[in-house]
């Protein structure tokens, strides 16, 4: 037998990493890092390493599924399942209008370029603007923050050049997520270290990140921006902040000020449980000493962690306040870390642009006066929608590369939402917990099967403070093997242009609008040939329109290539520019203010005296990964992680079933002693599980729990992005 070895990138999780795929008789059977990849120098995880598991899975759907009239599910041609969801979608349209359709767009939307953008332009081409993601229960502070703050057009400092770099709430080293680069974090974090990088870890959890911190803080879970507003309090007193740069770009400087006097380190200690000198310490090495110019550079970004816990957007608009306080951002002669790959040519200026309304923008919903904020439309209120009945409902719902049932906050309310209605099409790889709900189960073209380009990583830019690529690489891979034989696969934008051929119009893809990163020159909406189906590489090009490197020139370098052609320097301000980042928002002063009236004590402690937190295990992405043998060992679970002294407290040992109860529900753990994790903290990955159902005790070492049964989605919530309490969940623990 021959082998093949073909470079590629890995797409099963947003890193894009470059690999080396043996192929087989037409079938993955290895992959490895590729050493010639100048931008991840051979770095893979174990994940992208069991591709070839993940596309030979004996549960791999080859053929799309329609649900019958008992309930089962029978195979139909692809083809055959898109003429049946337009008519059906069709008729909701007619009978309820458009916005009773909704989109989905989740986590495996991601490695598939084009498939948001299809998704997106199908939804305005039925006049539906009903499209809710997964950014939504992920870190809505980040789009809140960055809006109301506003933006610099010269780009944030990237952590490959910083001094220093302050992580409250991530985990890079696991997650590729975090500004430490995607490629190859474990690398760039050594290289940083050895040049002196000083690392700042905020997190209940001593994650794999924070054994490389100069400074940790072990605080309790949710009391992030008390930590921040102190730290913003030391750095004000101790005058170690860029007088200039403020003086210069800032408004609201004044109100902060005052504000955060009264936000002492002593207060912040007793409430977040760290200590005062812990949190001057951090301040301290945050800010460095502007005398003496020994920080220049570096920021301060936050996770899920926080934006999951109550105050996600004040967390992340404080980190903002920071940044923007100790003028941590690239002035007019600064070199660009990024003039752009597959991002368009950047034309950086040493200006802001002033903020924007963080929320009430466009459209609202029915229930709890939420609407459409910067963080786009909530996804943690979309089951209410659906369970509304009168006017505005939503009767149909296509989730791509999602699965709400597993991710979704309350989660027994979103299980009555699926159920009720009236359509749902999943596009997934198997019979995920959500596809168990729905009329149709489209199958897609998995990553190797399809061609990809590395510009998710790359355009996280525009999104993310300090992400992306630190340098401009790029790299594209064509499809390197054909789906298995007999399969009828689809790729998920070929979904959307089948349904708006199908509902007679055009299908134009949209390009993202930037929200941070460096001022750059424009890509244009981009419309379909409704006539002749395109290929994938011709939707692609389309897409990267604009780019600084054409596509075909990528094409040109299949390990993938540093563009570092260009030198491109932070331009002056433009003569008549006035915009100030704002670091004096009246709304999250008032929510600050709220935080130093409110008692720590929530009144919970006594039945609840447990904090729930999210993390994310490494072999593991979401929902995915867990049922290949070769990812889970023999840990196909959650575990329940909890300090050894709570433990002990609790008269458990380790394997111990136990109930962990929220106001809301229960559900059941196996106790994993876990000594990085704070006392009083109980840490356990989402996404696991199935319905209550199927949970049971004798399942729960083969599937775990879904700690999203544990959330209320109305009980404790952001009043702008609908996100609620997802971390920092008061429970109670007790032997099962
Ligand atoms: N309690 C709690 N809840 C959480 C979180 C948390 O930390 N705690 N995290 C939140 C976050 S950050 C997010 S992003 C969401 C994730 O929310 P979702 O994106 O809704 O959940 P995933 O499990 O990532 O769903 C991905 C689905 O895509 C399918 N899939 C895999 N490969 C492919 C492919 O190539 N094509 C297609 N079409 N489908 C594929 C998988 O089988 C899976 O069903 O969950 C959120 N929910
Ligand atoms: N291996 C792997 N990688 C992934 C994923 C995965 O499932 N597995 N998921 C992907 C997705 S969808 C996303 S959005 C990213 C997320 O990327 P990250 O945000 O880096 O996610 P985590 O690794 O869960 O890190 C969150 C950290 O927050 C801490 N935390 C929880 N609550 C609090 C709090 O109130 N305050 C503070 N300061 N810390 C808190 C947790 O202990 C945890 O260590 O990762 C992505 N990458
Ligand atoms: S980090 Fe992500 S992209 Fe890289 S090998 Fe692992 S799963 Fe694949
Ligand atoms: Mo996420």
């Amino acid at each position: 037998m021959t082998t093949d070895t073909k470079t590629s990138i890995c797409r099963f999780c947003h890193a894009n990493c470059g690999i080396l795929v043996d192929v087989e008789d037409g079938r993955p059977v290895r992959v490895q890092g590729d050493p010639d990849n100048p931008a991840y120098f051979g770095f893979t995880c174990a994940k992208g390493r069991a591709l070839p598991e993940q596309h030979g899975h004996a549960d791999r759907l080859l053929q799309s599924q329609k649900r019958d009239e008992e309930g089962g599910y029978v195979s139909i041609p692809s083809e055959a399942a898109m003429d049946e969801i337009a008519e059906r979608v069709a008729a909701i349209v007619a009978e309820h209008g458009p916005r009773s359709v909704a989109l989905y767009p989740g986590t495996y939307s991601g490695p598939h370029p084009a498939s948001i953008p299809a998704g997106v332009g199908f939804m305005l081409g039925l006049g539906s603007r009903m499209v809710f993601t997964s950014a939504s229960i992920d870190q809505p502070g980040k789009h809140v923050a960055n809006a109301i703050h506003g933006r610099w057009l010269g780009g944030s400092h990237v952590f490959d050049e910083s001094d220093v770099w302050m992580l409250v709430g991530n985990n890079p080293l696991i997650s590729m997520s975090g500004g430490i680069p995607p490629s190859n974090p474990s690398k760039r974090l050594r290289d940083a270290k050895k040049r002196g990088l000083k690392l700042i870890v905020i997190d209940p959890r001593k994650a794999e990140v924070a054994r490389f911190a100069d400074v940790y803080l072990q605080p309790r879970p949710g009391e992030d921006s008390a930590i921040l507003a102190a730290m913003l309090h030391v750095i004000l007193r101790e005058e170690r902040y860029d007088v200039a740069f403020c003086e210069a770009h800032v408004s609201g400087f004044t109100e902060m000020a005052e504000q955060v006097a009264e936000f002492t380190p002593e207060w912040a200690s007793e409430r977040a449980g760290v200590t005062t000198e812990e949190i001057e310490l951090a301040a301290r090495t945050f800010a460095g000493n502007p005398a003496t110019g020994d920080v220049r550079s570096g920021c301060g970004v936050a996770g899920t962690g926080p934006n999951m816990s109550p105050h996600g957007n004040l967390t992340e608009y404080l980190l903002l306040v920071l940044n923007t306080v100790c003028g941590r951002w690239r002035r007019e002669g600064d070199l660009v870390a990024n003039p752009g790959a597959f991002l368009p040519l950047a034309i950086p200026k040493a200006q802001a642009m002033p903020p924007r309304a963080g929320w009430g923008r466009g459209e609202s919903l029915r229930s709890r006066d939420l609407g459409n904020s910067a963080a786009g439309l909530p996804t943690g209120a979309l089951s209410d929608e659906i369970l509304h009945k009168g006017e505005g409902s939503i009767r149909a719902l296509i989730c791509v590369g999602s699965n709400p049932i597993a991710a979704w906050p309350d989660q027994l309310k979103t299980v009555r939402a699926m159920e009720s209605l009236d359509l749902l099409v999943t596009l997934d790889m198997k019979m995920s917990a959500t596809s168990k709900f729905a009329d149709y189960v489209i199958a897609p073209k998995l990553s190797l099967e399809v061609p990809g380009i590395s510009v998710s990583s790359e355009a996280i830019e525009q999104t993310y403070v300090a992400h992306g690529y630190p340098e401009p690489y790029a790299q594209y891979t064509p499809a390197i093997v054909d789906p298995p034989p007999g399969a009828d696969v689809i790729e998920e934008w070929e979904f959307f242009y089948g349904l708006s051929q199908r509902m007679g119009f055009n299908l134009t893809c949209y390009p993202i609008r930037a929200e941070t990163g460096v001022l750059r020159e424009n890509r244009s909406a981009f419309e379909l040939d409704m006539t002749k189906r395109p290929s994938t590489d011709e939707v692609l090009d389309g897409l990267m329109n604009g780019s600084r490197i054409p596509l075909d020139e990528v094409r040109r370098h299949p390990h993938g290539k540093v563009f570092d052609d260009l030198e491109i320097r932070v331009g002056p301000a433009d003569p008549d520019a006035d915009g100030r980042l704002d670091v004096g928002n009246e709304d999250m002063l008032t929510e600050l203010a709220s935080i130093r009236d409110a008692g720590l004590d929530d009144g919970q402690d006594i039945q609840f005296p447990f904090r729930l937190i999210s993390r994310r295990l490494p072999n593991v992405y979401n929902s995915s990964g867990r049922d290949i043998a070769k990812l889970n060992g023999r840990r196909p679970y959650n575990p329940a992680f909890l300090h050894p002294d709570d433990l002990l407290s609790l008269g458990l040992s380790k394997g111990d079933v136990i109930e962990i109860s929220s106001a809301h529900a229960s559900i059941l753990g196996v106790a994993e002693p876990a000594p990085e994790v704070r006392p009083g903290v109980i840490s356990m990955a989402h996404c696991f599980g199935d319905i209550p159902e199927t949970e049971t005790k004798e399942a729960l070492r083969e599937i775990g729990s879904n700690t999203s049964r544990l959330v209320s989605n109305e009980d404790v919530f952001d009043p702008h992005t609908g996100i609620p309490r997802m971390s920092a969940i008061p429970v109670a623990i007790e032997r099962a």
